[in-house]
């Protein structure tokens, strides 16, 4: 009578535990997750019809099937002997005893039992030692090794369920615990718990003390099911709650049995008794959802092996949790099924490749726009590299995406009062008389002067309109190449195999900085690469050239900072300086990494000794 009492009450108990995952199964599911059933299988759960975003979440699952349990107590290793109480006629108890044996195949009561497939016909169940009583407890921990959003938990006993038990949950991979749920015959005593308090929107992550699961009977096959959001005033309104959001999410479960239930025999010499105290489950089952932020549809093993989101709607991160790299025009945030807050792109016009968000200038824009380029190229600038920077202006011959939408001012270094024009015309600020986009012509009525300062002069009755004979010729200012500089040699500019062997060192260097010393300059250069080691230095890392300060003021070479430049030249045996000598006579030109291979078959041609014939050719003319 009492067992058929006990099936019936337990019937009972799955049936409400199958209403209450749906209910709660419905509360977290919207629209769109119904949706996913009537699409066809092949479409996005994450887009519509259309193509337009919306919410999708991966399916409900068991998240502990299968996964390892930790247990910290299981019977079996040496094996020992429990017994199984059973209320015979007159509600006496009839203890039966097996053996616990964790090599016996038929004996054992591993952990693993914990998740298995938990079949009806076939109930498997992990035990602990007998007796671990008060205060010593017992503790199950599972590792889901990502975050989900549990809808419950559920604990099947095959012992009598304990007097005392705690669910904690962690967020952080097990670093840091929370109580989700106390079940006490003595809430109070045991967990300093009100059995009565109740859940209002102010401490929703609270956890509460029931005592309604904690009697010793039935003597097994109790389930203790935790409902997260049951009871809870924002379970209604989910989309719209962090906090029960944040209440739901977790990473590990610890399950921890804090006091086992006993009929008060087991202070006697009885030792069937305490052999018939211990925790003992068939089935711990976590009901939830790999938690995405309503961005993917579904989680997958990433290269690691690892569960992460397979995230759309622009995200990224392991829960969708952010944006993706320059989609940060608007703050990341959950979708929901009124809007599925997909990331949206920074516009750059194609001139930059990262973008950060900015706050005040989304609230500014009416919370539609956000996102600030970083670093904008081909000479443009704002927080959309949608204008051009100073010294250049618009060609609006070109649309602003174009690569050369932005072009140099070239103000005359004399006929111009400064180096910047007008960004969209191009105009430069002229000089009084000078005219012309680049101020470079004197105006109508003005005639040339020799003073940089006022370069044209009024003339009393200029009647030249020679348009020639008004152009102002470039002063020798300190930008400018003076005239007597000649041309460099453009043959430098071209680098063959003949000239490789001819020279003593071909260094690939990144200049760093400059300054005078005596009649040179100095530039402070990092080597990278050395394709021809000279027998006088050979190695990478900071080192000097050295050019004659005329030629430097020809721009002969023409070195700039922080560029990267292939320097083919010949060292001048005269003095003891450390680094390399650069004239007239030595290669530079701006490095380009395709030169690379040509330099390497330049070394290998060295290497077999063609290049012999070259040099000691020049020795002999020396
Ligand atoms: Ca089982």
């Amino acid at each position: 009578m009492k067992t058929e009492k006990t099936k019936l009450s337990l019937k009972m108990y799955r049936l409400t535990l199958l209403l209450s995952f749906l209910s709660s199964h419905f509360i977290m599911a919207s629209p769109s997750y119904l949706n996913m059933f009537q699409q066809p299988a092949n479409t996005d759960p994450c887009y519509d019809d259309r193509g337009e975003p919306t919410r999708c979440v991966p399916d409900f699952v068991n998240a502990a099937f299968a996964k390892e349990v930790y247990a910290s107590s299981t019977c079996g290793a040496p094996a020992s002997q429990y017994c199984k109480s059973t209320l015979g006629k007159d509600n006496g108890i009839i203890r039966n005893c097996f053996i616990c044996d964790a090599n016996h195949p038929k004996r054992q009561h591993p952990a693993s039992y914990l998740t298995d497939l938990n079949n009806p016909n076939n109930v498997t169940c992990w035990m602990s030692d007998t007796y671990v009583q008060y205060p010593q407890n017992v503790t199950l921990k599972l590792s889901l090794n990502k975050k989900y959003e549990m809808t419950y938990i559920s604990l099947q006993f095959c012992s009598a369920r304990p007097a005392s038990m705690a669910i904690h949950k962690s967020m952080d991979y097990g670093s840091t615990w929370v109580p989700f749920q106390y079940y006490s015959n003595a809430c109070k005593k045991m967990y300093s718990k009100s059995p009565r308090a109740v859940i209002t929107k102010a401490n929703e992550q609270d956890a509460l003390c029931t005592e309604a699961y904690s009697n010793i009977e039935p003597l097994s096959g109790a389930r203790v099911a935790f409902s997260t959001l049951e009871g809870r005033p924002s379970a209604y309104d989910f989309d719209n709650s962090p906090i029960l959001q944040d209440w739901v999410t977790a990473t590990d479960i610890m399950v921890v049995f804090s006091k086992l239930n006993t009929f008060g025999d087991e202070s006697s010499n009885d030792e069937a008794a305490r052999k018939s105290y211990y925790y003992a489950l068939s089935d711990f089952a976590v009901g939830g959802r790999c938690k995405c932020n309503g961005h993917a549809s579904k989680c997958i093993e990433n290269r690691e092996g690892r569960l992460e989101c397979d995230c759309k709607h622009n995200t990224a991160g392991y829960d969708c949790e952010k944006c993706k790299a320059f989609h940060s025009d608007r703050p990341w945030a959950r979708a929901n099924n009124k809007d599925a807050n997909e990331c949206v792109a920074c516009n750059c016009n194609l001139h930059a490749r990262q973008c950060r968000f900015n706050k005040e200038l989304y609230i500014l824009s009416g919370q539609k726009s956000g996102g600030v380029c970083i670093k904008c190229r081909h000479n443009t600038a704002g927080r959309n590299c949608h204008y051009c920077k100073e010294g250049f202006y618009r060609d609006s011959s070109k649309l602003i995406t174009h690569r050369k939408a932005c072009k140099g001012c070239d103000c005359h270094p004399v006929g111009a009062l400064g180096r910047t024009c007008n960004q969209s015309t191009g105009q430069c600020p002229c000089k009084d008389g000078v005219t012309g986009l680049t101020c470079n012509r004197c105006a109508k009525g003005y005639q040339q002067s020799n003073s940089p300062i006022a370069p044209c002069i009024r003339t009393a009755n200029s009647t030249s309109n020679d348009y020639n004979k008004n152009k102002i010729p470039v002063a020798p200012t300190s930008r400018p190449r003076p005239a007597v500089c000649g041309k460099c040699k453009s043959k430098n500019k071209r680098v063959n195999v003949r000239k490789y062997c001819r020279r003593d060192f071909a260094v690939h260097a990144n200049i760093l900085s400059r300054e005078t010393v005596g009649d040179m300059i100095r530039f402070t250069v990092h080597v990278i690469s050395i394709y021809k080691p000279d027998p006088k230095q050979n190695r990478r890392g900071e080192t000097y050239l050295w050019i004659p300060k005329k030629d430097v003021k020809c721009k002969c070479p023409k070195l700039r900072l922080n560029r990267q430049y292939l320097l083919i030249g010949k060292h001048r045996r005269r003095n003891n300086r450390t680094g390399y000598d650069v004239d007239r006579k030595t290669i530079v030109i701006r490095w380009k990494d395709r030169w690379q291979r040509r330099l390497r078959r330049f070394v290998k041609h060295q290497r077999k000794g063609k290049c012999r014939s070259n040099s000691s050719l020049r020795k002999k003319r020396n």
